[in-house]
């Protein structure tokens, strides 16, 4: 089933799902539309019943909101609570303002950091109109998640020219080797078995260079585990123009962070919406759920969100701990609300509220 194939990493998990008695997940909003999906997909949890252990959800405070209110953007306890506490969690959207506020940095790259989430899990995929019908799209944008650009070493001084402003790009062999594993994992589970590296290296050849490098090397260090899986390469930007010529050119795409979070927005636009696009911020200790989506502070609390994105967050985390059943459920009731299409929110050309979207969702759970 392609729902099955999308991730199923488990087996190179340690985590042990077998035996848990109750699910205990993080559940923190942030900002904006934040506070409307993540109770969508708290909902659409708690409708799985026995599928999954008893879910438990911990309320966790994070975000431009909660640094405005105390002065911290992500509090150490929620940090300390996600570690100590939780098996996993759902993350919503934040609202970082465009201009440098002095104390103020970004809680999602940093939890990313804390939690040592190195992968950003991506997959993009088209509503087929019958389950039996192959999507238009159908691919997964592994985007690195702790480094390049996003390790956020800044500076600005003045110069002959005014002033200047710069930033350092850190790759690592060890941050691209062991996002290429996640890549070549990923793609060994899917029916196209292909990855496609994203990189600029005929102009950053030191950097994106290296990236590619170490990518390329993955299989040759996994004693013929990957022999399968074709490899190929592109530059980012041809990759965006092939992106809408074709999307079918592309099954696993591994990117750098900056690159991998500016073609998964642009690939949100061939499925229709970024409302409809999860992700998993994964590691090898834990997983966290989080809708590509931004907090959309001109739609927040006007119960119109697309619920979708975090409701299939929520599934694509429970399948990478292993609960392939209880997401299978979330992810067909979804495909049946979407493909009947009564119940759509605007951004879809439809005119029904997050909370109409939601309860049509469970009422199939
Ligand atoms: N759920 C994805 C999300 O919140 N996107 C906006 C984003 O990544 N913002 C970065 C930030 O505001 O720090």
């Amino acid at each position: 089933m392609l729902r099955q194939s999308l991730l199923q990493l488990k087996a190179a998990r340690s985590m042990s799902t077998a035996t848990k008695t109750s699910l205990k997940i993080g559940l923190i909003p942030a900002d904006g539309v934040g506070k409307e999906v993540i109770p969508a997909a708290q909902q659409a949890i708690a409708a799985l019943g026995s599928d999954i252990p008893k879910p438990e959800f911990i309320p966790l405070i994070a975000g431009f909101e909660t640094f405005t209110r105390t002065g911290v953007a992500l509090p150490e306890e929620t940090v300390q609570i996600l570690k100590e506490e939780c098996d996993c969690a759902l993350f919503g959207s934040v609202s970082s303002p465009s201009k440098k506020v002095v104390g103020y940095s970004s809680p999602i790259v940093a939890l990313r950091k804390e939690l040592d989430l190195y992968a950003n899990v991506r997959p993009v995929l088209s509503v087929a109109p019958t389950p039996e019908e192959t999507p238009a799209v159908d691919l997964v944008v592994v985007r690195e998640n702790t480094e390049c650009l996003y390790i956020k070493q800044e500076q600005s001084s003045n110069g002959p020219n005014g002033r200047e402003a710069r930033a350092t790009r850190l790759i690592t062999e060890r941050a691209s080797s062991r996002i290429g594993k996640m890549a070549f994992e990923l793609a060994l589970h899917r029916p196209a078995k292909q990855v496609t590296i994203i990189h600029k290296s005929n102009v950053l050849s030191v950097t994106d260079g290296l990236f590619r490098e170490t990518v390329r090397a993955v299989p040759l260090g996994a004693e013929g585990r990957y022999d399968g899986v074709k490899i190929l390469e592109q530059l980012v930007d041809s990759a965006v123009y092939k992106l809408f010529r074709d999307p079918r050119e592309f099954d696993v795409m591994v990117a750098p962070n900056l690159y991998g979070d500016i073609l998964s927005d642009a690939a949100a636009a061939l499925v229709g919406s970024l409302g409809l696009v999860p992700s998993v911020n994964a590691g090898d200790n834990f997983v966290m759920g989080e809708p590509v989506h931004g907090s959309a502070p001109d739609i927040a609390g006007k119960n119109i969100a697309n619920p979708i994105a975090s409701i299939r967050s929520a599934a694509l985390m429970l399948r990478h701990m292993g609960y392939a059943k209880g997401a299978d459920r979330i992810d067909a009731a979804v495909d049946t609300v979407v493909r009947e299409g009564q119940f759509a929110t605007p951004d879809v050309g439809g005119k029904s509220t997050t909370q109409e979207v939601v309860d049509a969702i469970t009422r199939l759970i």
